[in-house]
């Protein structure tokens, strides 16, 4: 562990560096190496690719981040009256926009203390921290850089007072992982729960594919430079030498799975030298490398993973058109 800042109304913990220069060689070693190839979208997230994300937030087509923001701002009042959580643990925490609004509703209530958030983009992070406790006097940051795939276990303990707290992971970054994963990660994240605590989680809902579609395919192609962006971070991190504008973006609607799913396809075939593996990895013309899932989910999908993880629902709220929600829920 590395403490990246300490101050007063900050401190930040980083466990990441050597950990996680491992864990993107492991997952392109594996990857790259399978019939089918594929990288986890963890790997979207360095300076670049977090600043690309916030470009998706703001584009017409990629409706999750304002509807999650609508919901948010009409329900965060009930939330925090509904919890009485005077501490705020956000999971991908990003720019923390969201947790701004939660973050206020606690100070109107006067319960805020501090906010823990755990990124694995260091620039977001630290962007995120310095801004809120500029803008609320009574709080303190603890901030975690890591892999919330790892360490979990690293979110500080809860207040010593035995205050509740709110757990959030927002954004449908639940629908990133797949299935079975999903369900371990949000037993994990129960782990992290007191009786009275509360995990506030945002998933984006099953709807019209055509919509769906426009949103993961942009007309200004921003989505699609941040997914060739994790082949930015192959190259700088492992030294290796993909010609990114090789690989198109794909992004279809798999109506069985329902989920989203990102791919890059080679437009001719190519060899990639990876110097720092020593691996030498082909793709044939039209070969296609899977980046990301992003499922979709139903009110009785959400409360079956919830089930299966000890968890239950206690609200869910949606926008008028049931575009996306979010659910409160505690231990079972
Ligand atoms: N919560 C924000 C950001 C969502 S984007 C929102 O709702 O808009 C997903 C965020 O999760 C990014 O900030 C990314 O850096 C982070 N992230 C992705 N995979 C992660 C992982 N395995 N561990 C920790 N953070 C991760
Ligand atoms: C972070 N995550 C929930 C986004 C999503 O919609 O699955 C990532 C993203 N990928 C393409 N656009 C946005």
């Amino acid at each position: 562990m590395r403490t990246v800042a300490s101050s007063p109304e900050i401190r930040i913990d980083s466990y990441l560096s050597a950990g996680e220069e491992r864990s993107l060689a492991y997952d392109v070693l594996d990857g790259l190496t399978r019939p089918f190839k594929e990288i986890p979208p963890k790997h979207f997230y360095d300076a670049r690719g977090s600043e690309l994300f916030e470009r998706i937030c703001e584009l017409p087509e990629y409706y999750p981040t304002r509807t999650e923001r609508e919901i948010l701002s009409a329900r965060a009042q009930d939330i925090v009256r509904c919890s009485g959580a005077g501490e705020l643990v956000e999971l991908g925490s990003g720019s923390a926009e969201k947790a701004r609004i939660l973050l206020g509703a606690m100070s109107a209530a006067g319960t805020l203390r501090r906010y823990v958030p755990l990124d694995v983009s260091e620039s977001a992070l630290e962007a995120a921290a310095l801004e809120l406790v500029d803008e609320f006097d009574e709080l303190t940051v603890h901030g975690v850089i890591g892999d919330f795939e790892r360490h979990l276990d690293r979110v500080p303990r809860g207040p010593a007072d035995g205050a509740s707290r709110i757990v959030a992971l927002l954004g449908g970054t639940i629908g990133n992982f797949p299935p079975g994963t999903r369900r371990r990660m949000l037993r994990q994240i129960g782990a992290l729960l007191g009786p009275e605590d509360r995990l506030l989680l945002g998933t984006d809902l099953v709807k019209n594919p055509a919509v769906l579609e426009a949103a993961y395919d942009d007309s200004q192609g921003v989505t699609a430079e941040f997914n060739r962006n994790v082949l930015h971070v192959i190259n700088r991190e492992l030294e290796a030498d993909f010609a990114p504008e090789a690989f198109e973006h794909i992004a279809f609607y798999d109506r069985e799975h329902e989920w989203v799913e990102m791919r890059l396809r080679a437009r001719r075939p190519c060899t990639v030298w990876v110097a720092a593996l020593g691996l030498r990895v082909q793709f044939a013309a039209g070969e296609e490398l899977r980046t990301e899932i992003s499922a979709k989910f139903t009110r009785a999908r959400v409360e079956d993973d919830f089930r299966a993880a000890g968890l239950r629902l206690e609200c869910w709220y949606t926008d008028s058109d049931q575009l996306f929600a979010l659910s409160l829920a505690r231990r079972l």
